[in-house]
């Protein structure tokens, strides 16, 4: 059992083990952060793991828009112990169990909670990965790339700032369609930020898919999608809606070209909702499915 979790509901189709030493090597390892304390507009994205994980018993083993089964060589570890008002301290105690994911050589799927956990398992993973070529995609209406947000560093809004810092290989945002103007000067100044908007990935998506194919198949990715970059239509349950967004269907097409890549870590935040049978998680953990039943 991994250190400073607890379970309380598993992904549907999730292998039965706790035990580290147990799981197969070049798996996958879920891992929920109930946390959504820096939340500026909509709360309750504390609930996602647990209502994506319960939309998760809604689909079948077989995938028939891949024609194939989901992969079965996956785990659900349970959420961190958060610790409420304290978005450094649970970020930590994120980083510091992804880490006992990744010696184990296990791969992380981290399912928020707000977005500011997405810096911790990219520390993570940069234990085994030089950081320098790492590759961050990054699918939100918002570019969340402020350096401080309401006086905060650790914040939903700071949060690719905070991967920035680490200076990874390239960070690719698409979706876009929400940002100050000290952003949008921020990542002009920059030459590893690649912004493509809602709009374009909307009308020209062979732009994105040929942004994303210039990548070599064994650059290291993290993906990290804001349930947010679909249109409210679809996903209406999020912190912060931004009309005008993309479709599941696009989200499709992205995960079905990134599958073919090498993706070393993923995660899904911010859907806020604590009702079950909901659209907005159901639509997240379809997400989440997908991807378990197109990565290898
Ligand atoms: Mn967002």
């Amino acid at each position: 059992m991994l250190f400073n979790t607890y379970k309380p509901w598993k992904f549907a189709f999730s292998q039965e083990t706790e035990e580290l030493e147990n799981v197969t090597e070049d798996s996958w390892g879920i891992i929920g952060v109930p946390f959504d304390s820096t939340s500026s507009y909509g709360s309750g994205s504390r609930f996602g793991p647990t209502t994506v994980r319960e939309a998760s018993y809604s689909f079948e083993n077989y995938n028939i828009s891949f024609e194939n089964e989901i992969n079965k060589n996956f785990y659900d570890f349970g959420n961190i112990n958060v610790v409420y008002g304290n978005c450094k301290k649970t970020m930590l105690i994120l980083e510091e169990t992804i880490k006992g994911l990744v010696e184990a050589n296990i791969k992380p799927i981290v399912i928020g909670g707000e977005h500011s956990l997405t810096s911790s398992p990219i520390k993570a993973l940069s234990t085994k990965y030089n950081i320098e070529n790492i590759v961050i995609i990054h699918l939100d209406a918002h570019m969340d790339i402020i350096d401080e947000y309401q006086g905060e560093k650790c914040s939903h809004a700071t949060v690719m700032k905070r991967v920035h810092d680490l200076n990874p290989k390239e960070i690719i945002e698409i979706g876009i369609r929400s940002a100050s103007l000290e952003e949008k000067e921020f990542v002009d100044s920059q030459d590893n930020i690649t912004i493509l908007t809602a709009k374009q990935t909307n009308e020209n998506f062979e732009s994105i898919e040929n942004k994303i194919n210039t990548l070599d198949s064994n650059v290291p990715i993290y993906l990290s999608i804001d349930i947010d970059v679909l249109d409210p239509l679809y996903a209406p349950n999020v912190g912060n809606p931004i009309p005008n967004g993309i479709s599941p269907a696009t989200i499709e097409k992205i995960t079905e070209i990134l599958a073919n890549k090498n993706i070393v870590g993923f995660d899904l935040v911010e859907v806020a909702t604590n009702k079950l049978v909901d659209l907005t998680s159901v639509t997240g953990s379809k997400i989440v499915y997908d991807f378990l039943s197109l990565i290898k």
